[in-house]
């Protein structure tokens, strides 16, 4: 059998940190080599029978306006640093890359899964898209919006802010001087020109998995949705398929649910600009807890490994994790990462902590930091421009696995961390929102994806590979297992 490759890019760079909790900075996106995709394989995995391929979904919409996740986002503007000959896309309001216009506006409607051509920055900063957010609220994948006519115009992708003062930040963005660009900007932008920050209004905030969501607590996900537009919850619980409609929330909430109060069932719970409000679904009181800025990302998960989850909140801007411990409420902070990393929390050495972890979309690079060994640092570069990070316990062996979903091809990736195997599965479309879970109940993660705008949950057991659709959710829902 032929052994997996296993690409370790930059592994040098990381064997000579002295400091085990601070990684040292990778070459940035844009400073790398190109890589064609097409010239790195994975883990396809030829001693192991290949997963049935499933027959083909129902088409996509083109004209939805899509949920999309911070990490889709980044991933995607990031493929046009590379798309000419190894360089960026030259800058031309006539000229299509992908079906995408290559200027501003058609490369941000690009990273973001607009219907081609692309809208323009006018339409960008209309209420049915975007909303207007503080500064202080930025987060990654957030965008800098001048919506004047034409060339008077312009939009950039956020990134993260270069200095703790706010003073210029990082950005991706199509321009005039040179194409596409991952560079530092001042804020708002050069000489004065004037943007103002935006809320992409189907904007997935945080990791793209949580642990699955089990509001019933009878050891299956549950299908759950949350609708920015009125703040309402609705979960359909897979005991006895009725649904719970919960009025709690407004706009520009952000769900994070998890079993906050260790009752064995998740809680709904809502991060809104620094303030966290948890509803313990142990005796339905409501917690409040002012902790974090408006530019934090929530991670929440179980990290003292209590059997409670944990407020925590990842900042981009200086890589810190803050970790709110749940057992004795003191707050742990570790300096984790670099400016454009993806927080993929897990347990992955399976000593039911979660482990602060970290993909770097620029090199596709896993950086786990085990908690029982942090000083075992063996980051692995798995995957390529545009992949998505899906971690999850796939396997079943309580271990979290690392795992993508590669949207240009509707390919599921898995690395078994029982076996070292890998297992791959073309089953999705490239707008299709992946949402594992456990939906069965085995211990193993199930396959999943919804799709937008119709509101499609597709489903695939792991007990059975038996595939069920299920069409529940309304155009601008945000599945929140
Ligand atoms: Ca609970
Ligand atoms: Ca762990
Ligand atoms: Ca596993
Ligand atoms: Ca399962």
């Amino acid at each position: 059998m032929r052994r997996p490759a296993l690409y370790l890019a930059g592994l040098g760079v990381m064997l000579a940190v002295g400091v085990p909790t601070m990684l040292v900075s990778a070459p940035r996106a844009s400073a790398e080599a190109a890589k064609p995709a097409a010239q790195i394989p994975f883990w396809a995995n030829p001693g192991q029978p290949n997963e049935p391929q499933l027959a083909p979904m129902p088409t996509v919409s083109p004209n939805a306006l899509p949920t999309v996740t911070q990490a889709e986002v980044i991933s995607r503007a990031q493929t046009w640093l590379h798309a000419s000959r190894g360089g960026p896309q030259p800058y031309s309001v006539s000229r299509t890359l992908q079906g995408y216009r290559t200027d501003c506006s058609g490369y941000v409607s690009m990273a973001f899964g607009w219907a081609k051509p692309g809208y323009v920055t006018s339409e960008m900063a209309q209420r049915s898209m975007t909303t207007p957010i503080d500064k202080s609220q930025l987060v990654q994948a957030d965008l800098l919006i001048n919506p004047g006519i034409g060339a008077a115009g312009h939009v950039v992708i956020f990134d993260h802010w270069a200095d703790t003062a706010h003073t210029s930040y990082w950005g991706y963005e199509q321009s005039g001087d040179g194409g596409t660009h991952y560079r530092q900007i001042p804020y708002p932008y050069f000489d004065g020109y004037q943007m103002s920050p935006y809320r992409y209004n189907r904007l997935i905030i945080g990791p793209v998995t949580h642990p699955n969501g089990d509001y019933d607590g009878d050891g299956k996900t549950d299908q759950a949705l949350f609708r920015p537009s009125t703040g309402t919850w609705y979960i359909r619980y897979s005991s006895d398929q009725s649904v719970e409609v919960l009025n709690w929330g407004q706009k520009g909430d952000i769900p994070v649910p998890g079993d906050y109060d260790g009752d064995g069932k998740t809680d709904e719970a809502l991060y809104r600009n620094g303030t966290w409000y948890i509803r313990n679904s142990s005796d339905h009181s409501v917690t409040v807890l002012a902790w974090g800025t408006g530019g934090d990302i929530p991670v929440p998960a179980d990290y003292d490994g209590d059997g409670r989850a944990d407020p925590a909140l990842y900042r981009s801007s200086t890589s810190a994790w803050y970790v709110r411990r749940s057992s004795n409420s003191t707050v742990m902070k570790v300096v984790w990462g670099q400016p454009g990393d993806i927080p993929v929390p897990g347990d992955y050495d399976g000593d039911d902590r979660t482990d602060e972890a970290l993909y770097r979309p620029s090199s596709s690079a896993w950086y786990i930091r085990y908690s029982s060994d942090p000083t075992r640092i063996a980051p692995e570069v798995w995957g390529v421009t545009g992949d998505l990070p899906i971690q999850a316990d796939y396997d079943g062996d309580g271990k979290t696995d690392q795992a993508l979903y590669r949207p240009s091809t509707g390919t599921w990736y898995a690395r078994y961390s029982a076996t070292h195997t890998a297992s791959m599965l073309g089953w999705g479309a490239s707008t299709d929102l992946p949402v594992p879970g456990d939906y069965d109940g085995d211990g193993k993660t199930d396959q999943a994806l919804y799709r937008s705008p119709m509101g499609t949950w597709y489903t695939r057991y792991s007990s059975n590979f038996a595939t069920s659709t299920l069409g529940w959710g309304l155009n601008g829902d945000v599945p929140t297992i």
